[in-house]
């Protein structure tokens, strides 16, 4: 969408439908969210939303749907907001930085839903970074924050009986792909390693009815984008932090990438 200057639209979007209205009025439960295009809030667009609230034209809100508007250039939504499944994940690779030991895998590998083995087989339908090596992907549809973890990195890690088999990586958010924002992560630490990709088994994928982007059961490294102060990203980077406890060989050396999902409901498709 594309609003003249006086023009104030709206959609409401769920499963991939989209309605499109003259006016929107703000009325589904949950948080409203409004960012420039900077990334930054903006009152000013708030008062204008507020001022399109009062209008109070027909707008049809499907259950469990988030509205979403843009008001002279200003993205606002309110949670939950989700797409359809197809829309949930990295739809793309930006650029890959392979490092020493990299060439297991495919680009492609990432693209879609995680293809995990469980707990005690790494998933091979991932994309191999090598020592310090880095991707950047791209959703198909923008991650929104949300109440609780807004993102899900799924790499392939494994246990050998009571030892976890572990590949780090540093995780980074953006929304132009520009200005990266880094979650802080414990590589040197003890594991969990909080805070970094790679370390939590994947699930989605070995057992095929787990929904892939609930991360209370989908396995994988979960991130809150309010974590990093952040409230709408579109590209998600991984370095390798070559940081592992156990041996750096092919066809698994350094970090990795399985799939990158967007939490149901914390989806955002673009205008
Ligand atoms: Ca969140
Ligand atoms: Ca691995």
């Amino acid at each position: 969408m594309n609003p003249s200057p006086r023009d104030e639209s709206a959609t409401s979007a769920c499963a991939g439908a989209v309605l499109a209205t003259s006016s929107v009025r703000m009325g589904a439960p949950g948080l409203t969210r409004n960012l420039g295009r900077g990334g930054q809030p903006s009152g000013l667009a708030r008062k204008r939303h507020i001022l399109g609230a009062m209008c109070l034209l027909p707008l049809v809100v499907l259950a469990g749907c988030g509205e979403i508007a843009e008001v002279e250039g200003e993205v606002t939504w309110t949670c939950p907001s989700d797409v359809a499944d197809e829309l949930g994940f990295a739809s793309r690779v930006v650029a890959f930085h392979p490092g020493n030991g990299a060439g297991f895998g495919a680009e492609e590998a990432v693209v879609g839903a995680p293809m995990g083995l469980g707990e005690v087989n790494g998933g091979l339908d991932v994309l191999t970074l090598g020592d310090g090596g880095s991707v950047v992907v791209e959703l198909a549809a923008d991650a929104v924050d949300c109440e609780g973890p807004d993102l899900i990195v799924f790499e392939n890690p494994f246990a050998v009986g009571d030892f976890v088999y572990t590949e780090l990586g540093q995780v980074s958010v953006s929304l132009d792909g520009e200005h990266w924002h880094a979650f802080p992560c414990d590589a040197d630490g003890a594991y969990p390693h909080e805070g970094c990709g790679g370390v939590g088994y994947v699930y989605a994928g070995a057992e095929p009815t787990l929904d892939a982007r609930d991360p209370t059961v989908a396995g994988g490294d979960a991130f809150d984008l309010a974590d990093v102060g952040v409230d709408r990203v579109r590209y998600v980077r991984i370095v390798d932090l070559e940081r592992t406890n156990g041996l750096r060989a092919p066809p698994s050396r350094g970090f990795d990438l399985d799939a990158v999902g967007i939490a149901r409901g914390h989806a955002l498709a673009r205008p």
